[in-house]
């Protein structure tokens, strides 16, 4: 969920809103001459609300615009630092290098060792050709940086104007993007965060949409609106019939494998490995969005 960074009172609203990670913003959502007022109010509030059970990321400018030195500078002044940075319009190797040494400078500035969950972003024809090459170096900087790199993110919007595409409500002509953002971010073990609606009022379209992400093997959706909240953890969420169908198939093949049976049918169609891991998934997804469903 986007928050724009010097939206005071939006900010406050977060702990209410139920959801998973909060993105307190100092780039688009923010108006270029505010960006000071926003990198105040967010290290201010990061240290004065109790976000509950929301993980906060902030979302600093992009390092082409050469104003990401000064939002990390000030962020970290945050005696409570954020979770995790969010590094918008990464188009190349060179642009994560410099973020890493730009980040290792304002961190020792600071008496803490903080190590940031980092989400990059892919908004362009560029940044998606290099995908593989900026998410590889990310992995070769991680002993020498104070980051991780968590998950990729999809700014659709940004990506449409850089190839000349009409954005639409069905998305069809992202979706070349998405599988190319979705499959190489699992390549690298990473989260895969899929497009903004910013049509917030249109939820059958989110829905629609938030429902075909998921099924794409995307971890979750980004979201500008609190309306767009509970659409879209229900789509990203197995339902509980989905779930009871996952355990009946795992026991149902593990009781096959001892019997020497490779493939079987379960409730009409044949199993074998392959369905095994898609029904371990949605089980280990269940245990991670509602913990307490793995006792049941
Ligand atoms: O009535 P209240 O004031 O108590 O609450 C309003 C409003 O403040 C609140 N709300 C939000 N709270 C937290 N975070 C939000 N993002 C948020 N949006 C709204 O909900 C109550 C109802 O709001 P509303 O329907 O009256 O809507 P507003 O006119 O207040 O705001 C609409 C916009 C679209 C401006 C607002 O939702 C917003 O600022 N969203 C985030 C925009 C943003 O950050 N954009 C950049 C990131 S998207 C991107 O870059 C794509 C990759």
């Amino acid at each position: 969920m986007y928050v724009p960074g010097n939206d005071e009172r939006k900010i406050h609203k977060i702990p209410t809103l139920d959801v998973d990670c909060a993105v307190l913003d100092c780039e688009d959502g923010v108006a270029a001459n505010k960006k000071d007022e926003a990198r105040a109010t967010i290290t201010r509030l990061l240290d004065e609300v109790d976000f509950g059970r929301t993980e906060c990321v902030v979302r600093v400018n992009s390092v082409d615009s050469e104003l990401a030195d000064d939002d990390l500078l000030a962020i970290l002044q945050a005696k409570n630092l954020p979770s995790g940075i969010m590094l918008p319009k990464v188009d190349s190797v060179e642009e994560l290098q410099q973020f890493a040494a730009n980040l290792n400078a304002a961190v020792a500035e600071i008496e803490a060792n903080p190590i940031f969950n980092l989400i990059t972003m892919v908004e362009s024809a560029r940044g998606l050709m290099n995908l593989q090459a900026i998410l590889q170096e990310a992995g070769n900087l991680v002993d020498m940086s104070p980051f991780r790199l968590a998950a990729v993110t999809f700014g659709s919007d940004d990506f449409c104007a850089d190839i000349g595409a009409s954005r639409t409500s069905d998305a069809k002509e992202l979706m070349y993007a998405r599988q190319k953002v979705v499959v190489t971010a699992k390549a690298f073990g990473l989260q895969a965060i899929d497009l903004v609606s910013i049509d917030f009022k249109d939820t059958e379209s989110l829905r629609r949409q938030s429902e075909e992400g998921a099924k794409m093997g995307f971890t979750g959706k980004q979201v500008i609106h609190p309306l767009q909240v509970p659409i879209v953890q229900q789509a990203f969420s197995p339902s509980p019939e989905r779930v009871v169908w996952a355990r009946g198939l795992i026991q149902a093949f593990q009781k096959h494998q001892q019997e020497g049976k490779g493939a079987f049918v379960y409730e009409g169609k044949m199993i074998d490995k392959p369905s095994l891991l898609q029904a371990q998934n949605v089980v280990q997804l269940a245990e991670a969005v509602e913990p307490s469903i793995s006792q049941e």
